[in-house]
């Protein structure tokens, strides 16, 4: 009963079929970002289309709708829909570093700061050097797809060897890592979009931005997202 309309992604339009029942009052807007988990309702009246504004860019919500009566009695949920669909379900904490740095470790050289921003209000800014990571829950033999966007904004001092890098381990193993960024493939101020497909090989797994070999930059990441396989 339930259908996306027309969106883009920081606004979206619901649009449902209108409930038969003779006594109904209105009808009630529930969205959240993790599925049947729905952290806001809203009550939109007795209508059957209702635009949500201002959600995340980076971020994928699960929507449904209930209906109350002159009585005040309220159904169940409808069918929950997500958008945008193709959108992985983020299995990371604060992947967009929009209010701080939860469920990430910082080491010297990192902060979350807005000019740092690839969407949404901060990203993580690296000053010369310095590592952030995440462990998060993966299902041991499942294949993931983590992605994000890091960008050097200065370089101090050119590596002779290394660069910025994301990388996914399991325990002590690397299970995959994205080519050194560097000033030999990338400019200045340009965001590259990074990609790992890895297969998990235990209830736990770790996700770091940091920089490699020698050399020193300014660097800025954003908008990292662990879901199933690309
Ligand atoms: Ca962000």
């Amino acid at each position: 009963m339930c259908g996306v309309a027309a969106s883009h992604a920081r606004d979206v339009t619901l649009a449902w079929l209108p409930n038969e029942e003779p006594d109904i009052l209105g009808y009630r807007v529930w969205y959240g970002s993790e599925n049947e988990n729905y952290m806001v309702s809203i009550d939109v009246g007795n209508q059957t289309q209702f635009t949500i504004t201002g959600l995340e860019n980076d971020k994928k919500y699960f929507y449904a709708v209930t209906v109350y009566d002159t009585s005040n009695r309220e159904s169940g949920f409808s069918e929950e829909i997500s958008y945008p669909s193709n959108m992985p379900t983020n299995v990371l904490t604060n992947g967009g570093f929009e209010l701080d740095e939860s469920g990430w470790k910082l080491n010297k050289g990192l902060i979350i700061d807005p000019v740092a921003r690839y969407s949404g209000t901060s990203g993580l800014k690296m000053i010369e050097k310095g590592s952030a990571k995440q462990t998060f829950n993966t299902v041991k033999g499942k294949t993931y797809t983590a992605t994000a966007r890091i960008r050097i904004d200065n370089e101090i001092k050119t590596p002779t060897k290394g660069g910025l890098e994301v990388s996914v381990k399991g325990g002590s193993k690397i299970l995959g890592r994205s080519a050194y960024l560097n000033l030999s493939n990338t400019r200045l101020g340009r965001w590259s979009q990074v990609s790992i497909t890895f297969t998990a090989t235990g209830p736990k797994t770790v996700i770091s931005f940091k920089n490699t070999g020698n050399g020193r930059f300014e660097a800025s990441a954003d908008a990292f997202i662990v879901g199933p396989r690309q």
